[in-house]
């Protein structure tokens, strides 16, 4: 067993009681109200998911496992003389809620390092699909068929005890964590590249080796990439993509399942997808404005996508209500290294002109960028021009949260997750019902 395995599980085991008696002391604790329109709202606000990894504030952000997103790029392990920390660290963290040492990194490199090799048959899925196919349905696809090794699954079939579950699910997620790269750079050779591909190198640390398969040996690339695949990794447990892994988790779905049913909620241009829209967005206006657009001609456009009836992809959010420091850590990065990109100055354009706009439409809570504002103009900066992939950038990252997650979900024995549904008239039934007897 590796020192992480142990440690999760001299954690998370005894936790797994403390929580079953806290529950049971406080059962019958009122937490709080829904109403009528909480129903039809998305069930934005409502407290029925328990997520350990990350918990997020409406107005500061992020925070995993209590520490902030610059707290994470001063105190995660870097590789030596790096900037960034290693997204590696934050598995660690999110999983023990504990810092790692570079130590306690190398490990984690090293094992996934070993569990990395994909299997003939993933690589073979993928290639039966047309090159036009959406990056991140190709992604789902390869998720789904590295399904085939899942040790969950064949020792699920073979009969075991609830109490070992995680031990399995563990399995599979590390060995899902060192494969999903590998898969992800592969649909990009494939697609843009005449499927001319680039062998992993283990002497790299996780992101810079993505990075490498991918084609972008730069060492300010790798840099980008640790940073983007720490500050994507999660955001508490009621989005999409982490919303959907603990429940097709909660039906004993193995990580792989799991996992690729996220991955298709993150392919929506409201969660994920929003990445590639931006950049899409940002071009388009170019096109019809020309390369270089004012303030006010974007203030312009930005009027004429809100009287179209779309969306202005990469800004607003369902809890967030301030810019959000994602965006942030981005736009210090960018700063740094790319302050006269052209690209990247439209982005800050945008940061100035659309939150007015947006707030006084009146009905847009969050009137500030969200994540995937800033994202495409940096990996444009380096000539990552294929916007329909980022998002499977996104999915990469986001699998070092939810797969901690669910780890959490199988160690504390949480259930099948099946929430009540109603019918209008139900609701009105019981609205008149309620306001007579009142
Ligand atoms: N542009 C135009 N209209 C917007 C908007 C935006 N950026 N953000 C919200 N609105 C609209 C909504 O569509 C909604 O309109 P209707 O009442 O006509 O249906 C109204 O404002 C109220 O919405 P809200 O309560 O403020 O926002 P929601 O919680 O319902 O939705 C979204 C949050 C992120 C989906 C929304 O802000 C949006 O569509 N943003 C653009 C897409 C985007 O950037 N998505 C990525 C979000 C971050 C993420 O998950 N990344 O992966």
């Amino acid at each position: 067993m590796t020192e992480l395995k142990k440690k999760f599980a001299e954690k998370a085991l005894p936790l797994a009681v403390e929580i079953r008696n806290f529950v049971k002391e406080n059962a019958d604790f009122v937490l709080g109200e829904f109403t009528v329109e909480d129903v039809y709202a998305g069930q934005k606000g409502i407290i029925g998911l328990l997520t350990e990894t990350s918990l997020l504030d409406s107005n500061e952000g992020i925070r995993f496992r209590g520490y902030t997103i610059p707290e994470l790029r001063q105190l995660l392990p870097k590789v030596p003389g790096g900037t960034e920390p290693l997204p590696e660290g934050l598995f660690y963290l999110m999983l023990l809620g504990e810092l790692p040492t570079y130590d306690d990194v190398l490990d984690i490199q090293a094992n996934w390092a070993q569990r990395a090799t994909v299997p003939a048959h993933v690589f073979a899925a993928l290639d039966a699909m047309p090159i036009t196919t959406h990056p991140m349905t190709q992604f789902a696809i390869g998720i789904n068929a590295l399904q085939t090794e899942s040790v969950f699954a064949k020792a699920y079939k073979e009969g075991i005890n609830k109490k070992d579950y995680w031990d399995y699910t563990y399995e599979d997620v590390c060995t899902l964590l060192a494969r999903i790269p590998v898969v992800a750079a592969y649909i990009y050779r494939r697609t843009y590249k005449n499927g001319e591909h680039i062998a992993p190198d283990p002497k790299l640390d996780w992101a810079a080796n993505f990075a490498h398969m991918l084609g972008y040996d730069l060492n300010e690339f790798y840099k980008l990439m640790r940073l983007y695949l720490v500050i994507h990794a999660d955001h508490e447990g009621g989005n999409v993509s982490a919303h959907t892994t603990h429940l097709v988790g909660s039906a004993l779905s193995d990580p792989y399942l799991s996992f690729a049913a996220a991955m298709n909620g993150l392919a929506g241009p409201l969660h994920g997808l929003a990445n590639q829209e931006v950049v899409r967005w940002i071009k388009d206006m170019q096109e019809e404005i020309g390369e270089d657009p004012t303030e006010e001609q974007i203030a312009t456009y930005i009027q004429q996508t809100l009287t179209e009836g779309k969306v202005v992809p990469g800004y607003g959010h369902a809890v967030l209500r301030k810019t959000d420091p994602r965006f942030t850590a981005q736009q210090e990065f960018a700063k740094t290294y790319m302050a006269d990109d052209k690209l990247v100055n439209i982005v800050w354009k945008i940061y100035k002109v659309a939150p007015p706009i947006l707030e006084n439409t009146g009905k847009i809570k969050n009137p500030w960028p969200n994540v995937d504002a800033h994202s495409g103009a940096l990996l444009l900066h380096y000539g990552f021009a294929e916007y329909e992939f980022y998002t499977v950038l996104f999915g990469v990252s986001r699998a070092l949260g939810v797969m901690a997650s669910l780890l959490w979900d199988r160690a504390l024995g949480l259930p099948l997750e099946r929430p009540k549904s109603v019918t209008y008239e139900w609701l009105k039934k019981t609205v008149e019902a309620k306001k007579a007897n009142a």
